[in-house]
């Protein structure tokens, strides 16, 4: 049975950058509900019920031909929300390095210095226009790609491995930070945890040998 796990730290550890209340409210509700939504739209479908919730996402486009149209766009939306934050509460801590290390250390010069990398993604997770979130993955050659993309739509449902992402849903800051879109990703660097996101890295680089 799915559940909602806690998160891996208190609501208020990544104050002042991300504040408790968004904290509590995105957690145990959003999140909640996500999960709340994929689970029913999923039990319903008995032939899923041998799926992750992540593999739903990675055969959403073969899943389309199984499921009808409403359980498929409540796989794609719910699916993606209930593991988009599982990832998002795995990649920050109140003490993680906030610069990569290990293998991505070297790695990420492939998108130029760290520097370089940090800019583009905030620019991408700025330029996305209304809900949406902005990403790092590896692809199935073994290339870090950056990109954006709305709603719930998942980096998984082309096959990607997500290292990073960061939630550009006014869920996410608007308490704090009400349309300062800018003030909370700058902020949000400040809790980003990249040995979290190393390990994400070497469990992708596994999965694509
Ligand atoms: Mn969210």
């Amino acid at each position: 049975m799915l559940e909602l796990q806690p998160l891996p730290y208190a609501y208020n550890a990544l104050e002042p950058y991300i504040d408790e209340e968004t904290m509590r409210i995105h957690h145990d509700k959003h999140h909640q509900a996500y999960l709340d939504k994929f689970k029913l739209a999923w039990q319903e479908q008995h032939d899923l019920k041998k799926l992750s919730a992540e593999q739903v996402l990675w055969q959403l486009e073969e899943l389309k031909e199984k499921v009808d149209e409403k359980t498929w766009m409540a796989l794609k939306n719910h699916g993606g929300g209930f593991v988009h934050h599982n990832v998002l509460w795995e990649i920050m801590s109140p003490n993680g390095p906030r610069e990569p290390v290990g293998e991505l250390k070297e790695k990420i010069k492939d998108l130029g210095n760290f520097a370089e990398f940090k800019q583009n993604f905030t620019d991408l997770a700025l330029g996305q226009f209304g809900s949406g979130w902005a990403w790092l993955v590896l692809d199935g050659q073994g290339q870090l790609r950056t990109y954006a993309l709305p709603n719930q739509d998942s980096p998984l449902s082309f096959k990607h491995h997500i290292l990073l992402g960061v939630d550009v849903w006014e869920h996410a800051y608007y308490l704090k930070y009400q349309n300062r879109r800018a003030d909370y990703l700058t902020a949000w660097w400040n809790v980003v945890d990249f040995n979290a996101v190393e390990k994400r890295y070497q469990a992708a680089l596994a999965k694509i040998k």
